[in-house]
C-alpha cells in the first residue's frame, strides 16, 4: 500500500515550493507563482532541445515552415525572457544573452491595484518583486554532439519595486534567495534550492510534470573525481597546478582521482553534486577572472553546493561573498564536496603567505 500511495501522492514542483513557502506567512504566493514559469520555459526548453537534431533532419528536408532555423539558445532566451516577464513579478533580467539588463517595464513589475489595497488592508504582506539572473542555454556549443546542457538561473529579492536599479542585481550571492539549474539530458532534471537544502525533479513528459525524485541532496563531504580542463595546466597559478598534481600524484598513498570533464558546467556540475569531488575553473595567465560568469553561473552554482553540504571558493574568498560589479563579471571558480574544496583551500592560503 505504501507503494501504490507513494505512487498517486504526487509531490510536483509547484506543490514542492508552495509547502517550502507556506513557512513564509507573509509570502502571497508570488515565488511559487514566478517559479511556475520559470518551470514552463525549462519545459519548453527541454522539448526544443530533443527535437534539435530531428529540426535539422526536418530542415534537410525543407521542411520547416519557413522559419529560418533560430538558434537553439537565442530562442531559449526569448522564452525565458518573454515568461518571466508575463509572470508578473519580476523587475530586472540579467540573461547571458542580453549585454544590458533588461528593467521590466513598471505596470509589468506586478499588479499596483492589488498591491495598493493590500499595503493598506495588511501592512505585514510584503510586495514582492524579483530579479532573475540566467543563462538560457548554457553549454549550447555542445548541442550537436548530444552532451547535456542546461539552463542555469538565480533570484534576487528586489530592494524597491519603484525604484529598479543595477544595484538590485549587483548584489552578493549571499543575498540569494534561490538558485537552481535544469539539465536537458538523457532525462530533464531540475535541481533547486530555495534557501532550505536542495531538491531534485526529474520531468515525467506523459504529464508535463517535474515530480520530486532527488529529495535532500547532499553532496558527499570528499569525492574520488576532479574535473577541470586539463588543457589550460600551461596557464594555471601554482596552488592550482599543486591541487591537481595531487589528484594525480597523491602523497599520501591514498589513490588517484579520476579525471571528469565534460566541458557542459551543467553536466559537471551535477555528477559532482550527486557523486561527490571538486570541479574547477580556476584563473589562469590568459583570463585572470576565470571564464565562468558570476551571476548566472558561479553564484547559483555556489549556493546550490553549500546548501547541499559543499562550499565553493573564488581562490581568494568564499565564492557567495563576491560583490560583481558588472553584470557578466567573470570569476574563478572551485565547488564541490567540503573537505576537497579545503584542500585547494589550504594551497591558496599557504601561497598567500610564502608570496
Ligand atoms: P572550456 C560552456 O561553454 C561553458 O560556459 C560551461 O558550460 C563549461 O563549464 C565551460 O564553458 C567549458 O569551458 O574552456 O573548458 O571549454
Amino acid at each position: 500500500h505504501a507503494a501504490e500511495a507513494q505512487r498517486t501522492d504526487l509531490m510536483t514542483i509547484t506543490r514542492h515550493v508552495l509547502n517550502e513557502q507556506g513557512r513564509h506567512p507573509e509570502s502571497r504566493g508570488d515565488f511559487t507563482i514566478l517559479l511556475s514559469h520559470i518551470v514552463l520555459g525549462c519545459k519548453f526548453v527541454a522539448s526544443a532541445v530533443n527535437k534539435a537534431g530531428l529540426a535539422k533532419l526536418i530542415g534537410l528536408a525543407g521542411d520547416t515552415n519557413g522559419e529560418e532555423q533560430k538558434k537553439l539558445d537565442v530562442l531559449s532566451n526569448e522564452v525565458f525572457v518573454k515568461a518571466l516577464v508575463s509572470s508578473g513579478r519580476t523587475c530586472v533580467l540579467v540573461s547571458e544573452e542580453n549585454e544590458e539588463a533588461i528593467i521590466v517595464d513598471a505596470p509589468l513589475r506586478g499588479n499596483h491595484e492589488f498591491d495598493k489595497i493590500m499595503v493598506t488592508v495588511s501592512s505585514h504582506q510584503k510586495l514582492h518583486g524579483y530579479c532573475v539572473c540566467f543563462d538560457p542555454l548554457d553549454g549550447s556549443s555542445n548541442i550537436d554532439c548530444g552532451v547535456s546542457i542546461g539552463t542555469i538561473f538565480g533570484i534576487y529579492m528586489i530592494k524597491d519595486k519603484d525604484n529598479v536599479t543595477l544595484d538590485d542585481v549587483l548584489q552578493p550571492g549571499t543575498d540569494m534567495l534561490a538558485a537552481g539549474y535544469c539539465m536537458y539530458g538523457s532525462s530533464c532534471t531540475l535541481v533547486l534550492s530555495t534557501g532550505n537544502g536542495v531538491n531534485g525533479f526529474t520531468l515525467d513528459p506523459s504529464l508535463g510534470e517535474f515530480i520530486l525524485t532527488h529529495p535532500n541532496i547532499k553532496i558527499p563531504n570528499r569525492g574520488k573525481i576532479y574535473s577541470v580542463n586539463e588543457g589550460n595546466a600551461k596557464n594555471w597559478d601554482a596552488p592550482t597546478a599543486k591541487f591537481v598534481e595531487k589528484c594525480k600524484f597523491p602523497q599520501d598513498g591514498s589513490p588517484s582521482k579520476s579525471l571528469r570533464y565534460i566541458g557542459s558546467m551543467v553536466a559537471d556540475v551535477h555528477r559532482t553534486l550527486l557523486y561527490g569531488g571538486i570541479f574547477l575553473y580556476p584563473a589562469d595567465q590568459k583570463s585572470p577572472n576565470g571564464k565562468l560568469r558570476v551571476l548566472y553561473e558561479v553564484f547559483p552554482m555556489s549556493f546550490l553546493m553549500e546548501q547541499a553540504g559543499g562550499q565553493a571558493f573564488t581562490g581568494k574568498q568564499r565564492a557567495l561573498e563576491l560583490v560583481p560589479r558588472k553584470i557578466h563579471d567573470r570569476s574563478p571558480i572551485f565547488l564541490g564536496s567540503y573537505d576537497d574544496v579545503e584542500d585547494i583551500k589550504a594551497l591558496y592560503a599557504s601561497e598567500s603567505i610564502i608570496g
